[in-house]
């Protein structure tokens, strides 16, 4: 695998934001993979990583450039992954944050990249980047950018940021268009997807839930497992294989708050739902209703593993490990099954 010059004196990897929903798990992903040492934990002042793991931590805010800068040195970091970021329904709320963080945050990483001498750098972008003008059923992947919210707006101006490094610094940027993500471990940080972990949670304490989205709002959604293989599947491309430094579609499932709702009733039966659609509504009636991933299937062998079905079975399953005793006792027969049949999936 590829990943630029060698450097065998410690610590090469930087993932900001690892105490999101995404790095909670990409860094104990690459601590696995690379070593707990060559992975450096970057987090905001204040906050525990206490999920992590063992390994290095900086404590670092993404908008210092100093402060990024001094991190790249300090660590002589090769490769950086950047998930420091605010997501679209606090973004809305939030803009001058949002404008902050999204960019002058990726900004400020890439320019310590360039700086430094960083060969690759990931950065999440999301379906959030399309909006008006584009077909939202199998959004292309050269589609008309015209978001309609200001977070959509940050991850287009993001992604020109990373093609235009890439092309005048040379720092091989990686970025990728994630649908909502869906997962177990962290809660999901003020998105317009998040309806759907939360769904999860209330089915699981035995409650009903009331979805921020109505019924039927399809959106392309994804399950953590597959956003993880992703980053690292893009990462460790040949640079033969990556053809654009804007982001890449990725697909894997697509699926309205009622198809949710009824696939866990499937499991649990007693569990209901109703649909009160609130400002994040609008946010959600721009986006795609499903995306068109043939690009980074063909570029760099994506495929994505788990669909709606077997999505909810491990969600069920994971959520369950966090009940205590007693409520997880009350799913006893279903737990059983969902492992069965997880055993016997190929
Ligand atoms: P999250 O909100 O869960 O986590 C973001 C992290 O950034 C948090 O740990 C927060 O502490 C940190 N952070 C915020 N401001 C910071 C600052 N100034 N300095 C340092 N750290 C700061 O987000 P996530 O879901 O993990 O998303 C990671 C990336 O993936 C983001 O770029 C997001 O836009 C993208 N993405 C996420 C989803 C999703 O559904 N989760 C979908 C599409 C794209
Ligand atoms: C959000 O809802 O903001 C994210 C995303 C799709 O980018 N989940």
């Amino acid at each position: 695998m590829y990943w630029g010059n060698s450097n065998p004196m410690g610590p090469k990897i930087l993932v900001t934001g690892s105490t999101g929903q995404v790095g909670s798990e990409l860094v104990p992903a690459l601590r696995e993979k690379y070593g707990a040492d060559s992975v450096v934990a970057g987090l905001l002042p204040g906050l525990k990583a206490t999920e992590l793991g063992p390994g290095p931590e900086e404590r670092f805010d993404v908008t210092n450039r100093s402060a990024v800068l001094s991190v790249l040195k300090k660590h002589r970091i090769q490769v950086v992954f950047h998930l420091a970021a605010i997501l679209s329904a606090v973004a809305e709320s939030r803009p001058d944050i949002a404008w902050t963080v999204n960019i002058l945050g990726l900004r400020n990483v890439l320019e310590g990249a360039a700086e430094v001498g960083v060969s690759r750098v990931f950065w999440p972008s999301s379906v959030a980047v399309f909006g008006l003008g584009v077909p939202r059923r199998a959004t292309p992947q050269d589609g008309q950018l015209t978001p309609t919210s200001t977070y959509g707006i940050t991850k287009v101006a993001g992604e020109l940021l990373c093609n235009y490094y890439f092309h005048k610094h040379h720092v091989d940027t990686r970025c990728i268009r994630y649908p909502g993500l869906i997962s177990s471990k962290t809660r999901p940080g003020g998105g317009t997807t998040d309806y759907a972990v939360e769904m999860f949670e209330a089915a699981l304490q035995g409650v009903g839930y009331t979805s921020f989205l109505s019924e039927d709002t399809t959106l392309p959604m994804m399950y953590m497992p597959d956003a993880i293989a992703a980053a690292l599947r893009i990462m460790e491309a040949e640079p033969s294989r990556i053809r654009t430094h804007l982001g890449y579609n990725v697909g894997a499932m697509s699926f309205s708050p009622g198809q949710l709702a009824k696939s866990i009733r499937k499991r649990l039966p007693t569990f209901t739902c109703s649909y009160t659609p609130d400002a994040r509504q609008r946010i959600a009636d721009n986006w795609p209703e499903s995306i068109d991933d043939s690009q980074a299937r063909k570029d760099w062998g994506w495929s994505s593993a788990y669909d709606l079905s077997r999505t909810v079975d491990d969600m069920i399953l994971k959520l369950a490990d966090r009940l205590p005793p007693t409520e997880k006792s009350r799913l006893g027969g279903l737990l059983a099954s969902l492992r069965r049949s997880s055993v016997a999936r190929p």
